[in-house]
């Protein structure tokens, strides 16, 4: 019973070989009102409010309400994955997109806010509205969004980017959606295999890290390796309190939605929409007669809702990873592991993640690192290397662990003719 809870509080991975190969969906935007941190509610000065995008089977009789409940149950619940289409190479790919944010009940909110230590000139508090929605001043926010996608070919009109001339082509040539309305995003051909992007260009410095991303995968014709998991993490990080210092004076001003009460503003750095903040748990594990140094026990409190991955001891592991960083490049450090980085030519247990690009690794899980071009184990590694456990993995920006980006990699001990030597 008590192995059962554990599984239901375990954050979801998204293995890529259990996802169908699709050439035509719809997608919604949506706002959900939600909290993307391990942290209580009610330790947070405000609401935070996601902007997600949500596959769904038709837009027919969709209604917006429904779709947010839906969303605001998994996501509470620690089921929620972004979403990930997975296509293959030489083919094309249709995505019928609606616009739904602020469709429904959102109301105009008003934020406290900001104090700016650096700007003289900035009053110590003020009531700020962020307004969306139905009530909203559309003249000033109506809140367009798009899909803007890397990688594939597609002509200018299904960028999604609202830049130069093209307008004067016509209104329907930037791509982007009004609140309620949809279009249809035609790519034409995916030329090459990968991780690639997709997120909202109509204001991307507001939404991406609100939520406003998803994934492309990009199968190729003839894969060389089938891996027994296809993991694929995705690393955001949400708005920065200092980068809205230049929308404040431009009137621009959307409010960072992760604040801690007393105006501590609280940089959330998720995976896969999920930020395993470790201050909160640290008081948990505090309040349940641990220590601070328990804060990522189990056992204690519970798996993250950060992806945890449980494999077989010897599973070969492909790891992907897409990261939205706003300002840096995030990390993935697996403990216990190495692999083949073809990148530095080296053996690592570290890839770098640039923001916006992608990156992917592969290995044995408790074992040595796959080699690529030699197929094999490598003459000095035994086909056991660190074995069976909860190995930790994470981003290895140390301010970034604390705001939440790391995870649990689990190797289950279920395949004894592993471990004999
Ligand atoms: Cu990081």
């Amino acid at each position: 019973m008590y192995l059962l809870l554990l599984n239901l509080l375990m954050g979801t991975p998204i293995d890529i070989t259990q996802l169908p190969i699709q050439n035509e969906v719809y997608i919604v935007a949506i706002d959900v009102k939600v909290n993307p941190t391990n942290m209580p509610s009610a330790m947070l000065w405000d609401d935070p409010i996601l902007l997600l995008y949500r596959q769904v089977s038709t837009f027919e009789n969709i209604r917006a309400d429904v779709v947010r409940e839906e969303l605001t149950q998994s996501y509470q619940s620690g089921m929620y994955q972004p979403v990930v289409l997975r296509t293959r190479q030489t083919e094309s790919l249709t995505i019928h997109f609606m616009n739904l944010i602020g469709e429904g009940e959102a109301p105009v909110r008003i934020v406290q806010g900001p104090v700016c230590k650096s700007c003289p000139d900035a009053p110590e508090t003020k009531a700020y509205t962020f307004s969306y929605g139905p009530q909203a001043d559309q003249s000033q926010f109506p809140f367009l969004a798009s899909i803007h996608t890397h990688g594939i070919k597609y002509t200018i009109d299904q960028d999604g980017t609202r830049a130069g001339n093209n307008m004067l082509n016509g209104p329907d040539h930037d791509g982007l959606v009004p609140p309620g309305q949809q279009r249809t995003y035609f790519y034409e051909q995916l030329d090459f295999a990968g991780v690639w992007p997709m997120h909202d260009h109509a204001l991307p410095a507001h939404t991406v890290g609100r939520g406003l991303h998803m994934a492309l995968v990009v199968e190729p014709v003839r894969p060389k390796v089938n891996p027994a998991h296809d993991f694929l993490l995705i690393y955001s990080d949400y708005p920065d309190y200092d980068q809205y210092i230049d929308d404040f004076y431009s009137g621009q001003f959307i409010p960072p939605f992760i604040h801690m009460q007393n105006s501590n503003v609280m940089h959330a750095h998720a995976i896969n929409g999920y930020a395993a903040m470790l201050a909160p748990r640290m008081r948990m594990s505090v309040n349940m007669g641990a220590t601070r140094f328990d804060a990522m026990r189990t056992d204690l409190i519970g798996d993250p809702k950060t992806p945890v991955f449980e494999v077989n001891l010897g599973d070969l592991v492909r790891f992907r990873f897409l990261s939205y960083g706003s300002s840096v490049t995030h990390s993935f450090h697996l403990h216990g592991h190495v692999w083949w980085d073809s990148e530095t030519e080296k053996y690592s247990d570290l890839v770098n993640i640039p923001a916006g690009d992608s990156r992917e690794i592969l290995f044995y899980a408790g074992g040595p690192p796959y080699h690529l071009r030699s197929n094999m184990f490598l003459p000095d590694d035994k086909p056991v290397r660190s074995g069976p456990g909860d190995w930790l993995y994470h981003c290895h920006i140390i301010p970034h662990v604390k705001h939440g980006m790391w995870g649990v990699f689990r190797v289950l001990d279920q395949r004894p003719e592993m471990v004999q030597e």
